[in-house]
């Protein structure tokens, strides 16, 4: 028999880490990136599956959360209108898309729809990394091979 020797201390497990492959090569946006997992992580160490805890915490940090991700694609729209990337109309498309999915979402639980943190937790984590990996990158990569790349407006 093995004893777990593992302390039993309330740190926050992680339940999405970073990994260097969602890494896009702009400080700022990775940042942020990591920022929204945050969130997530927090957002997932509070699903406990009693839904009154998982009320009080959701509306304690919901519009926290918003205004981040709101912040976030301002930063990514402000880049990607500077640096003149074609693909930015379909972009900012997605994120207005998302914005609205998490605000009837919210409405939604604030109308009484039963809250299951874990399930919106696991929406934010998939939505959020599979956007990285396949729109996100987009901008990056014309970043990459931009000459004229800049990260402000003069
Ligand atoms: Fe285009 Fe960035 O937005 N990542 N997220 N979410």
């Amino acid at each position: 028999m093995t004893i777990n020797t593992e302390p039993t201390s309330s740190k926050p497990k992680e339940h999405v880490s970073w990994s260097d492959s969602y890494s896009l090569g702009v400080k700022i946006v990775d940042d942020q990136h990591k920022g929204l997992l945050n969130f997530v992580n927090d957002l997932f160490n509070h699903a406990t599956g009693k839904e009154e805890d998982e009320r009080t915490y959701f509306k304690s940090v919901i519009n926290e959360v918003l205004q981040y991700v709101k912040m976030h694609f301002t930063t990514e729209e402000k880049l990607m209108t500077m640096n003149r990337f074609p693909g930015y109309a379909e972009h900012k498309k997605a994120h207005d898309e998302f914005k609205l999915v998490v605000i009837k979402s919210v409405k939604d639980f604030d109308s009484g729809e039963q809250l299951v943190l874990e399930k919106f937790a696991n929406f934010l984590k998939d939505w959020i990394l599979t956007h990285i990996a396949k729109v996100d990158k987009q901008y990056a990569e014309y970043f990459k091979k931009s000459p004229t790349f800049k990260m402000t407006e003069n």
